[in-house]
C-alpha cells in the first residue's frame, strides 16, 4: 500500500465513486425498445402504464439524475394472439412529481425519457389540429405559419369538370363547376364527401364538448384572434367546400372531386390534371345533410345567422334528394381509380341524418320517424359506420332526457369497450385492425371521453388514457404513430405534401393508418417485410399506403382525444 496523504486517498475515491456513479452509470443504460412507453409522457393525475418485453419482477422510475424515484413490481407475462408476443405491465399510477423519466428494468435497460405533468399534451393538441392548415386546398401555406413547411398553392379547383357519371339535363358531361378550397382527404390530393362529413362533424363536436380547452387554443392560423376559437375556423375551411358540392338545381351531393387517377408525388402546384366531380351518391347526400345540419346549429351559437340558414337549407334540400334517390350506392367509374369510399349499406347514415334534421326541427315527425327506422346498436365510428354519430349529436343535446334507449345503447357499446380493455394484454379495447386502425382507437377513446362527460364517472377516462398511451407509443410496434412527436415516431408518411415540401422532418401531428393486414404487398414484400400479426404489422416506409397515409378521418378523433384529456386534466 503507497503511503498516501490522507487527502490524496480521499481524491481517489472520489473519483471512483464519480465514475461508477455517473458516467459508467449511464454507460452502461441502454435504451430498450422493449419497454414501452407513452413516448410524450402522462398526466400527473392519470393512470400511468408501461409494458415490458423483458424478463423483469421489478421496474424503477429514474430522474434525469439517473436517481431511482419510485419502484414497483410487474405484472404476469400475458401473451396477446394478435401481436404475437407476450408483455408484463409495469403500473406507476401511484407516482405523481412532475418531471422527466425513464423506466428501468434489470439496472441497465431504460425506456426513452417521458414527462409526468399536467399540461403534458398542450403542443400535440396543438399540432394533430394544426394539421388541418397544412391540408388546407388551393392556398399558399405561407412560412409566417406553416414555419419551416411552406409551399405554394396548387388544385385552384375553380374550373371542375362534371363526371360522365354526375351528368344531368342541368350539368351535362364536361360543364364546369366550381368547388375551391376544403381540405386534401389524406396523402392524396382528392376531396371526398363521406369523408370530410364524419372529419368535419369531429371537429365541430370537439369544439363544442372540450369548449373551454379550444377556447383559448391559438394555433397560428390566419384566422387566429377573430372572435371564433381556431377549431371552428378551421373547420370552416372545409365546411364552405362542402357547400359547393351539393348542386344547386337538385340538392344533389357529388360524392368526390378527384383528378381521374391518383397523381405522383409532386407538390400541389406542379400538378395540372383536370380534376373532376364524380357521381352524386345517397352517402354523401345523407352525410352532407348531418353534417351541414350539426354545422349550422353551432354557428348560430357564434352569430352566423345567414350561413347557419344557408346550411340548414342545404341539409334539407339533400335529405330530400335523399328520400327521392334512396339506393344510389356510390359506383367507380370505369376510368376513375382514386379512392372509393363505397359504402354498401347507408341503414347509419339514414339514422345520423335523420337525428341531425331532427335536432334543428323537432317537431317534424318525419325525422323522428327515419331515426326509428334506422335505428342500429351503437359502435365506434368509422367513415362508413356513423349511426354513432347522430347518437352522440342526440344525447349532447337538450334533447337527451327524451332518449333513455338510446343513452343505455350508447352507454353499453362503450361499457364493452372497457371489458376488452380488460382483457388485452396491451390494455387497449381495440380487437379487430383494419385500414385506418390507429382511427378505431382513437375513436374509441373519444367514446370513452363522451361517456365520461355524460356520467361523470373517470373509469373512462382512464380508459381514454390507455387508448392515447397506445398511439403514443404502448403498442406492439414501439412508434408513437403521430409525426414530430415521441423519439420513435412516424417520421416516413405516405403523403404527397410532405414528400415534395423539401424538408426532411415530417409535419407534426399527423397520426399514420397503423397497423392492419389489409394490403401486404403496398411496397415490394421483397424489399420491405411486414409482420404477420395485425397489431404488428406496420411500416414506417412511405410506400405503405395501407399501414403508414395519414387523413383528415383519422386526425380528428385523435383531436378529440388529445384536446378532451387536456380539458380533463387541466381544467
Ligand atoms: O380509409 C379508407 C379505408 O377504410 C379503405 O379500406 C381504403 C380502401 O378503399 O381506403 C381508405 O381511404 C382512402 C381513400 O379511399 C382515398 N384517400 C386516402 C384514404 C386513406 O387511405
Amino acid at each position: 500500500m503507497p503511503n498516501l496523504k490522507p487527502v490524496t486517498y480521499l481524491f481517489i475515491v472520489l473519483l471512483f465513486v464519480q465514475y461508477a456513479c455517473s458516467d459508467s452509470a449511464i454507460e452502461k443504460q441502454k435504451i430498450s425498445e422493449d419497454i414501452l412507453i407513452n413516448q410524450i409522457g402522462y398526466p400527473t393525475a392519470a393512470q400511468k402504464l408501461a409494458l415490458l418485453r423483458i424478463d423483469a419482477d421489478e421496474f424503477a422510475i429514474k430522474n434525469s439524475e439517473q436517481e431511482t424515484v419510485f419502484t414497483g413490481k410487474t405484472g404476469a407475462w400475458k401473451y396477446w394472439k394478435l401481436s404475437g408476443d407476450s408483455v408484463r405491465v409495469a403500473d406507476f399510477s401511484e407516482f405523481k412529481a412532475p418531471g422527466e423519466y425513464t423506466i428501468c428494468v434489470n439496472d441497465s435497460l431504460c425506456s426513452y425519457p417521458f414527462k409526468i405533468e399536467n399540461e403534458v399534451y398542450n403542443n400535440l393538441a396543438d399540432a394533430v389540429l394544426k394539421s388541418y392548415y397544412y391540408a388546407r386546398c388551393g392556398v399558399d401555406i405561407d412560412s409566417t405559419y406553416g414555419g419551416k413547411w411552406h409551399w405554394k398553392a396548387g388544385h385552384p379547383d375553380t374550373q371542375v369538370m362534371i363526371h360522365a357519371s354526375a351528368a344531368d339535363n342541368n350539368r351535362p358531361e364536361g360543364t364546369i363547376i366550381s368547388s375551391p378550397g376544403g381540405w386534401y382527404d389524406a396523402g392524396d390530393y382528392g376531396k371526398y364527401v363521406v369523408n370530410s362529413g364524419i372529419s368535419t362533424y369531429t371537429l365541430l363536436l370537439s369544439c363544442e364538448l372540450n369548449k373551454k380547452f379550444h377556447q383559448t387554443q391559438n394555433l397560428n392560423i390566419p384566422e387566429s384572434g377573430n372572435e371564433l376559437p381556431d377549431i371552428l375556423d378551421e373547420a370552416l375551411v372545409n365546411l364552405k367546400w362542402m357547400m359547393t358540392m351539393q348542386d344547386p338545381n337538385d340538392g344533389g351531393v357529388y360524392h368526390k372531386l378527384t383528378t381521374k387517377n391518383f397523381t405522383g408525388f409532386v407538390a400541389p402546384s406542379e400538378t395540372s390534371e383536370q380534376r373532376y366531380v364524380v357521381q352524386k351518391s345517397t352517402a354523401a347526400a345523407l352525410d352532407f345533410a348531418a353534417t351541414m345540419a350539426h354545422a349550422s346549429r353551432l354557428v348560430a351559437k357564434y352569430g352566423m345567422d345567414e350561413l347557419s340558414a344557408e346550411m340548414k337549407q342545404g341539409a334539407e334540400k339533400a335529405w330530400i334528394w335523399a328520400l327521392r334517390n334512396p339506393d344510389v350506392l356510390y359506383k367507380q367509374p370505369a376510368d376513375v381509380s382514386t379512392g372509393a369510399y363505397g359504402d354498401r349499406s347507408l341503414t347509419d347514415e339514414w339514422y345520423w341524418a335523420a337525428a341531425e334534421l331532427y335536432l334543428n326541427d323537432t317537431h317534424n315527425r318525419s325525422y323522428l320517424d327515419a331515426m326509428l327506422d334506422h335505428w342500429k346498436k351503437p359502435e365506434t365510428p368509422t367513415w362508413n359506420s356513423v349511426n354513432t354519430l347522430g347518437v352522440i349529436s342526440l344525447l349532447t343535446s337538450d334533447e337527451r332526457e327524451k332518449f333513455p334507449a338510446v343513452e343505455a345503447g350508447f352507454l353499453a357499446h362503450v361499457d364493452q369497450l372497457l371489458a376488452k380493455e380488460k382483457q388485452a394484454p396491451y390494455s387497449v379495447s381495440i380487437n379487430k385492425f383494419a385500414w385506418g386502425s390507429n382511427s378505431d382507437v382513437a375513436n374509441d377513446g373519444m367514446l370513452k371521453l363522451i361517456a365520461w362527460q355524460l356520467t361523470r364517472d373517470e373509469k373512462y377516462v382512464a380508459s381514454a388514457q390507455n387508448d392515447l398511451d397506445y398511439i403514443l407509443g404502448r403498442n406492439a410496434t414501439g412508434f408513437s404513430f403521430v409525426t414530430g412527436f415521441g423519439p420513435k415516431s412516424t417520421r416516413n408518411p405516405h403523403n404527397r405534401i410532405m414528400s415534395s415540401d423539401g424538408v426532411d422532418d415530417p409535419i407534426p401531428g399527423y397520426l399514420a393508418g397503423g397497423p392492419n393486414l389489409a394490403v401486404l404487398t403496398d411496397c415490394d414484400p421483397k424489399e420491405v417485410k411486414r409482420s404477420p400479426y395485425p397489431a404488428a404489422s406496420y411500416v414506417d416506409v412511405e410506400c405503405s399506403y395501407s399501414t403508414n397515409e395519414t387523413a383528415i378521418n383519422w386526425n380528428a378523433p385523435l383531436v378529440f382525444l388529445v384536446s378532451g384529456l387536456d380539458y380533463f386534466y387541466v381544467k
